[in-house]
């Protein structure tokens, strides 16, 4: 089945494009299960007017230029760094070992010995080459009336005040810094803040708990937190700063002292008389920021100086601090946006991913403001306070280049479904139905469903809209420079159609380089699963076309509203709590969250199953990891199947989860095969 965690993105730049069929409405149809045949009925072809004007007008094109980036990467990858400021180029050639593991020692370089920063490839050359006053970022806070803009001499300055008062307060170039922020403006100007002093920024999702928020600190001992007292998110409101407060105290008990928390007062959301403060710790950004001086020296840096660390969930319960060097990531994300989002200086670009995750680090901070885009970052939830808060949004600020998750086209689907159906005697929005009908509906706009992770920096497998046609649920065929190969279970590539392990040849620019303190880990969870290969821990398979179509995680980790998250972590969050004596969970299909998590758990001994019970273990996710990861359903299991060797076998589990009780396989070694006929016996209770 096509995967349905796929990242997508709608260009809406010719509003005159004739009506084709609906990618949308056909990949709906993919996530629910129905089957797509992958024929030519099921392609569809770019808009020629489109295409024409596009910077990869044919496949023809593609493939030159692909063909290129694989014979010759120094030079292609030299030609795509030429456009950025470059303090001194780097030595005689791009160095780009290869990741045959057998090597050796896993080391990844890219540009090495050119000094560089991305601030500056951001702001000040975008500035330098007349685009000063073009608007950098369109801000829309979560009530309809509240929002602001910044050009791209204003966010310098901006930027600049914020670097000056980290540098004064003894950041120094190679120090972290944590951002626990919403989607304020503050955020982005925090991240270029950081690369502008070359300090190591650690974006924290603001929807992590105290838990987690610490076990970061802990791990990466920043010198400031970056925080605000709160946030609304449609018409809640929560208490950041209590989240942060927690979580730095709960680090000084563990050895972790972090002697300021600079607190953005975020009045809409609380006044600051209402925050809760520790005078010798805690200073309002607004009382100092502002004062400081709005010019600032760059930091020069070497291209594999750290830029930030962000972290991610695998198999254990450990999150990994994936880190990512200057001068790859910044050449890889730029070139990724402007060809995989065919970008032209005219558009307004709107990608709804938070700064929290590696989407919005990539595609709403650095690849957008590297090409001199204007983005539009959005506060609030999409569906507040109507389904038609998006569209409107879209209206609003004439948006043509809109990047998504697919469950947010999910759930807009589904309340515009409603909205349509309920429209006999309600009143719909009237620009929402404009928009889904028209450019949803009518998918007059490409639709690029972009494959790529935290890890890898940028798009890997992607369209390049105009280049080819497309298929619904395919991401279609690699990005330049990327080999991709998809390998048996012993690690052999396979050609032609197959499907198995997604795996990358060699490496790119955007690779990341390490995970922080645990080169050993990154060495053996990505590149000795299949020797001579990065391991993706995603399936994939491979059409008659050529065409890659992406089938989802293969290990334990589940992707739930595309927000990545690991069993183990989960299963140690339940575990935790003091009735919970053992729990293994599952990922099951979900409409619109693609997928959901499903936890069986075994209560401690003379521990009756109750309501309560299950509500107090779904709170004890939220409170070590995050309302986020919160399971959906907790079923009760006086035992979970264990092989003989005390393995829990998951694909029972997943079996039972789903109800598909007529696949369980084969259950005869399991210990005590007795177990499952107790676990279908409880399936509802
Ligand atoms: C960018 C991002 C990575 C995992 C990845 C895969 C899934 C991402 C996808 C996709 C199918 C696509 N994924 N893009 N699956 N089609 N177009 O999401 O990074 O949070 O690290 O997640 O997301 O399973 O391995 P990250």
């Amino acid at each position: 089945l096509p995967a349905m965690t796929n990242n997508l993105t709608t260009t809406n730049r010719h509003s005159h494009l004739p009506a084709r069929n609906s990618a949308v409405l056909k990949r709906k149809a993919v996530v629910i299960g129905e089957a797509v045949a992958s024929d030519d009925a099921d392609r569809i072809f770019p808009d020629q007017d489109f295409a024409q004007q596009a910077h990869v007008p044919d496949f023809g094109k593609y493939l030159e230029m692909y063909t290129w980036s694989i014979e010759d990467p120094a030079g292609f990858w030299s030609e795509m760094a030429d456009g950025f400021y470059w303090k001194k180029k780097w030595g005689q050639q791009v160095n780009s070992e290869n990741l045959d593991i057998t090597k050796g020692n896993i080391k990844i370089e890219w540009f090495k010995g050119g000094i560089t920063n991305i601030c500056y490839n951001c702001l000040d050359r975008n500035i330098e080459s007349g685009n000063g006053e073009k608007i950098a970022i369109h801000w829309e806070g979560n009530d309809r009336g509240v929002d602001d803009s910044l050009t791209y001499n204003q966010l310098l300055d901006r930027v600049c005040q914020l670097a000056n008062y980290l540098k004064e307060n003894g950041v120094k170039k190679g120090d972290s810094v944590i951002i626990y922020l919403p989607m304020l403006m503050e955020l982005p100007i925090s991240m270029l803040a950081c690369a502008r002093i070359g300090a190591v920024h650690s974006v924290v999702f603001a929807g992590f708990s105290a838990e987690s928020l610490e076990q970061r600190i802990i791990d990466c001992k920043p010198k400031i937190v970056i925080t605000c007292n709160a946030v609304k998110r449609g018409t809640k409101v929560i208490n950041l700063k209590d989240i942060v407060d927690s979580a730095l105290s709960e680090s000084s008990q563990n050895g972790v002292h972090v002697g300021l928390c600079l607190t953005y007062a975020n009045e809409p959301a609380m006044k600051r008389e209402d925050t809760k403060w520790q005078k010798q710790r805690d200073v309002w950004w607004q009382d100092v920021v502002p004062k400081c001086s709005t010019k600032c020296d760059v930091e020069w840096v070497d291209a594999e100086d750290p830029l930030f660390l962000l972290y991610t969930s695998g198999s254990t319960g450990k999150p990994k601090g994936v880190l990512h060097t200057t001068g790859g990531y910044m050449v890889y994300t730029a070139a990724t946006f402007k060809y995989a989002f065919d970008y032209k200086p005219s558009d307004i670009y709107w990608c709804t991913a938070d700064c929290g995750w590696i989407t919005g680090h990539s595609y709403v901070a650095y690849g957008p403001l590297l090409n001199g885009a204007t983005v539009l970052v959005y506060e609030g939830v999409p569906n507040y306070p109507d389904p038609g808060r998006c569209w409107d949004i879209v209206d609003k600020y004439k948006v043509t280049i809109f990047y998504t998750a697919p469950t947010l086209v999910r759930s807009l689907m589904r309340d515009g479904n409603e909205a349509i159906l309920g429209s006999v005697g309600e009143p719909i929005n009237p620009s929402a139905w404009r928009w889904f009908y028209n450019v949803v509906g009518d998918s007059r706009c490409p639709i690029s469903d972009t494959w790529w992770q935290t890890e890898t920096g940028g798009f890997m497998i992607t369209p390049l809209p105009g280049a080819w046609p497309q298929k619904p649920g395919s991401a279609t065929f690699p990005f330049f420079g990327v080999q991709p190969a998809i390998v048996d279970e012993k690690g052999k590539e396979m050609e032609g159609e197959c499907s198995g392990y997604l795996c990358v040849k060699t490496s790119w620019p955007g690779a990341f380089r390490t995970l922080f303190g645990d080169h050993e880990r990154y060495e053996t969870t990505y590149f000795s699963a299949f020797p001579g290969y990065y391991f993706s821990g995603d399936g994939c398979s491979r059409d008659k076309d050529g065409y890659y179509w992406l089938t989802g995680r293969v290990d334990d980790v589940i992707n739930v509203s595309g927000h990545r998250i690991g069993t183990a972590e989960v299963e140690s969050a339940l575990v935790s709590h003091p009735k919970c004596a053992e729990a293994a969970v599952v990922g099951v299909e979900h409409e619109v969250k693609g997928q959901c998590i499903y936890a069986f758990v075994t209560p401690v001994e003379g521990v009756e199953y109750s309501e309560d019970l299950k509500k107090s273990l779904v709170l004890s996710v939220r409170t070590n990891i995050g309302a986020f990861a919160a399971p959906d359903k907790i079923h009760w299991a006086p035992g979970l199947p264990k092989t003989r060797s005390g393995k829990i076998m998951r694909r029972i589990l997943r079996k039972i989860a789903s109800r598909q009780l007529d696949e369980l396989g084969d259950t005869s070694t399991l210990a005590d095969p007795n177990v499952v006929d107790q676990l279908i016996a409880l399936a509802d209770s």
